[in-house]
Order: C-alpha cells, then structure tokens, then sequence
C-alpha cells in the first residue's frame, strides 16, 4: 500500500505559508494586537505595505471593532495586498 501524495502546487504551498505567518505572529492568542501587525508587515510585507498607513490599515481591516485582527480580517488583508499587486502585474 502506497502513502505517497501528491506534491503540493505552489499556490498550496503559498496559501500554507500564508497561514504559517499568521500564527506565527498571533502566537497562541489566535489573533493579531496592532503591535503584532506593526511587526508582521516590517518583516513580511515590508516591501509591499507602507507601515505609515498602520493606524487606517488596522482600523480597516478590524471589522468587528475588537481592536484585534483575527484570520478573516487576515485574509482581507492578504486579498487585498494580492489583489493591488496582481493588478500593479498586468498593468502596462
Ligand atoms: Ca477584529
């Protein structure tokens, strides 16, 4: 009996990583604190996210007003930086 799986596709692997990073920087508490998102975008969307724009950024994506980002509000922002970056791509 064979156990052997298919290699992951890169966009398996992208969306994996992706949530890797979230719990990385929520750590056990499931969520992020502005202080974790500050952090997360320096380390990780440096190049894509102007930290400049934290205070709308977090006021924005927490969308139930806890002053936590969980990983829905997570995944608005990665939609987000994809969606302005996909769009950037097929400009000419
Ligand atoms: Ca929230």
């Amino acid at each position: 009996m064979s156990s052997i799986r298919p290699a992951l596709t890169a966009l398996e692997r992208a969306l994996l990583s992706t949530m890797a990073v979230f719990h990385t920087y929520s750590g056990c508490r499931g969520s992020l604190r502005k202080v974790d998102l500050k952090t997360l975008i320096n380390r990780e969307l440096r190049q894509f996210v102007q930290v400049s724009t934290l205070e709308q950024l977090f006021r924005d994506l927490d969308t139930n007003g806890d002053l936590r980002i969980d990983f829905q509000e997570y995944a608005t922002l990665v939609a987000m930086v994809t969606s302005a970056r996909g769009t950037f791509l097929v400009q000419k």
